[in-house]
């Protein structure tokens, strides 16, 4: 990553004394566009700490940003799988004080897109996600009538070393809104085992629910109590990065 230009920013100010001042919510929509990119050699190094929202096409990647941020097209988001063809990154913070990035990501599994461009998706992402020396944490979309599926458990495989070496991690149960709520507890349980530890919540765009428990982690997780590092170590990047298979 030695050709992209360090994109220094300020360390992030300590919260002011008036405990309304800054809410998770609050700061969740001060998301602002920052940049898109189709390779990660195109993306920016930043200093910031990122959190990337992986999933399979469709799961609601794109609208969880945008129901978190309050703002309707910050992402893209479609009935159409396979909206999000880039790597897009969105700022956070007050006073135009850059202090987390999300970046949302191209969905994998889609059926429709030719060979070639799946393949070349695919190392692109597992490059990100292995090498992204900000990312600090990863927030897993999945459907939970459709469960975690084998490309899910694939990309689990790519991220576990960095998982194990503090790289926060977070499962979301979409559109719970289509489940019961016994299905949910069900999907909430199930996923609970195969998230190893991590943490895992239902979430609903439509019915809003879930959007501050949401917030509260991802603010947890970029603005540690105790001053630990935000990000977990990097692996740098290869040439030829592992492909997520089908
Ligand atoms: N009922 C319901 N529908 C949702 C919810 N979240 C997303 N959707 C719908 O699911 C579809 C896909 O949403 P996107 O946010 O574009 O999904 P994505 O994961 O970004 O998809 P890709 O960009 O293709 O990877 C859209 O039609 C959304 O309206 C939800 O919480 N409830
Ligand atoms: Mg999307």
């Amino acid at each position: 990553m030695s050709s992209s230009p360090r994109v220094s920013n300020p360390k992030p100010q300590a919260a002011p004394a008036t405990p309304n001042a800054v809410t998770p919510m609050g700061w969740m929509h001060t998301a602002r566009f920052l940049t898109t990119a189709a390779q990660l050699h195109h993306l920016p190094a930043l200093d910031t700490p990122e959190i990337a929202f992986v999933g399979r096409s469709n799961a609601g990647k794109s609208t969880c940003i945008n129901t978190l941020t309050q703002q309707k097209q910050l992402a893209f988001a479609s009935k159409k799988p396979g909206r999000t063809q880039h790597i897009n990154l969105f700022a956070l913070g007050k006073q135009g004080i850059t202090d987390a990035v999300l970046a949302d990501l191209p969905g994998y599994g889609y059926a429709a897109v030719a060979k070639m461009d799946k393949l070349r998706w695919q190392q692109v992402m597992a490059n990100y996600l292995v090498s992204r020396e900000n990312l600090m944490g990863i927030v897993m979309m999945c459907d939970p009538r459709h469960g975690l599926t084998e490309l899910d458990d694939i990309l689990l495989e790519v991220i576990r070393p960095r998982v194990e070496q503090g790289l926060k991690f977070l499962i979301i149960l979409t559109k719970a809104d289509k489940l019961t709520r016994a299905e949910q507890a069900k999907a909430l349980s199930i996923a609970r085992l195969q998230a190893g530890g991590g943490e895992v919540k239902l979430f609903s765009a439509l019915k809003k629910q879930g959007v501050d428990d949401v917030a509260q982690l991802l603010w947890d997780w970029t603005h540690p109590k105790d001053g630990a590092p935000a990000a977990a170590p990097a692996e740098p990047p290869e040439d030829e990065p592992e492909a997520l298979d089908e």
